[in-house]
């Protein structure tokens, strides 16, 4: 008796898991206001290279975001709706790091001592 009542709660437990799961993996993928937008130059200059991320994703270096290497170039950057970004100056998550909050625009990274240094970069989703 006892033991079927084992096998019951373990179906339960796998019915229960199964769309929690899918469920989260769903809400990442439609995540639409998850993202950084990152400049080569200046005050958001679209005349210059410029590219929107979606996240939730990592970079351990930013030679190759896009087909561009983004090392030590960016200048201004935007911050998606739900979108927290840690940026560091050095590749591999090490450095000097800056944590940029949802929606935060910075037209000027060298006013945070960050311009044209970035090297990698964490960009989660939620705030
Ligand atoms: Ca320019
Ligand atoms: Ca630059
Ligand atoms: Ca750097």
């Amino acid at each position: 008796m006892s033991f079927r009542i084992l096998i019951t709660a373990l179906l339960m437990g796998v019915a229960f898991t199964v769309p929690v799961k899918a469920a989260d993996l769903q809400l990442q993928v439609v995540d639409k206001d998850c993202w950084i937008e990152i400049f080569e130059d200046e005050n958001y200059d679209a005349s210059d290279p410029h590219v929107k991320i979606m996240g939730p994703i990592e970079f351990a270096t930013l030679k190759d975001v896009t087909g561009r290497d983004w090392n030590n170039d960016i200048e201004s950057l935007i911050v998606g709706p739900n979108a927290t970004v840690t940026a560091f100056k050095d590749k591999d998550f090490k450095g000097t790091e800056v944590a940029f909050t949802p929606n935060q625009r910075v037209p000027d990274l060298s006013k945070l001592k960050m311009g044209n240094d970035i090297e990698s970069m964490k960009v989660k989703c939620g705030k």
